[in-house]
């Protein structure tokens, strides 16, 4: 069976509702701090669960018969430097309590999410390498570094099987972001719909490597499915799609919305963004276990204003 910790959250709510289509929804076990939605909670079992509490988590592995842990529970860039030491203990000890149940024998095997966030100012900003200088600056960042050390230690030392792989930004019409920087890519498309214009809290050429929601639910499924033999990296892998800046979404935008315009008002996540790589090289997770992206920026932006223009 399998536990998502964090069910509830941006990634687990679709990342949930995906393995109860690909597996009987009866052993898809959903689980966060607060309750779900409806079709969270009615397609299937849910338990309230704190994840930096070990004997919570292992009460429910031992109680649903937990084989595969899905660890998607974190306070992301934005919110982390706001809470520094919450951030931390959430984000750490969530990941502990994680390997630990593996290393214990009590779970097979862990999905946990790292991020492009491991990259910081002095990391080369076009084509970022798998293996390069990573020195992050941000709380959020430092936890997703210090965690795929974790995960390839616990790997190296007691063969757990914990597979990874660094997220880009994330945009989806089904879930709202929470506390994210590149939660910009999202409410532009919210704000054209109901405003035809938006502010956008970065500045017009912050570029930064974004995915449309579905492609990363597809890489996180593949990654799980796919035979240890053929995971080479047990850190993370660098994952990708497209780049874009504000004013490149906002072209896409236009081409559906012709009167839509964007204003700037760069606020404490524009230093965030600037610390971040421009675009990422993916090849070793295309080499490794056949990640391929399917959307564009145009596909996205097409199924974006298709999707949400019944709300406004
Ligand atoms: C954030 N959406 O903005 C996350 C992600 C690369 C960005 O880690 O913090």
């Amino acid at each position: 069976r399998i536990l998502i910790i964090g069910a509830c959250g941006q990634i687990g709510t679709e990342l949930t509702a995906k393995l109860r289509e690909l597996y009987p929804a009866h052993k898809v076990i959903a689980s966060d701090i607060v309750e779900g939605d409806e079709e969270m909670m009615k397609s299937g079992p849910f338990e309230l669960l704190d994840a930096t509490s070990y004997s919570e988590i292992e009460d429910i592995v031992i109680r649903h018969e937990i084989s595969e842990v899905y660890l998607m529970a974190a306070m992301l860039s934005a919110t982390g430097e706001k809470f520094p030491m919450k951030a931390w203990n959430l984000n750490m000890n969530s990941l502990f309590n994680v390997l630990n149940l593996a290393k214990e024998g009590k779970i097979e095997k862990i999905f946990w999410p790292s991020s492009i966030a491991v990259f910081g100012p002095t990391t080369p900003k076009e084509n970022t390498p798998q293996r390069t200088i990573m020195e992050p600056s941000t709380v959020y960042g430092i936890s997703k570094q210090t965690g795929e050390r974790w995960c390839e230690y616990y790997y190296n030392k007691y063969g757990v099987d914990v597979r990874s792989v660094r997220y880009p930004g994330l945009i989806s019409y089904k879930t709202m972001p929470g506390g994210g920087t590149t939660d910009y890519a999202v409410d532009i498309y919210h704000k054209a719909l109901k405003h035809k214009k938006y502010i956008c809290f970065l500045n017009a050429e912050t570029t930064l490597p974004m995915m449309f929601m579905d492609d990363a639910i597809n890489a996180t499924i593949n990654i799980m499915e796919t035979p240890a033999k053929k995971i080479k990296t047990r850190s993370a892998y660098n994952l990708s799609a497209f780049s874009f800046n504000p004013e490149e979404i906002t072209e896409s935008i236009k081409k559906h919305i012709p009167d839509f315009t964007i204003s700037y008002e760069p606020d404490f996540r524009q230093a965030i963004a600037d610390s971040w790589p421009q675009s990422i090289d993916d090849s070793e997770a295309r080499e490794d276990w056949g990640w391929e992206h399917q959307f564009s920026l145009e596909d996205m932006t097409k199924i974006m204003l298709e999707n949400l223009k019944g709300k406004y």
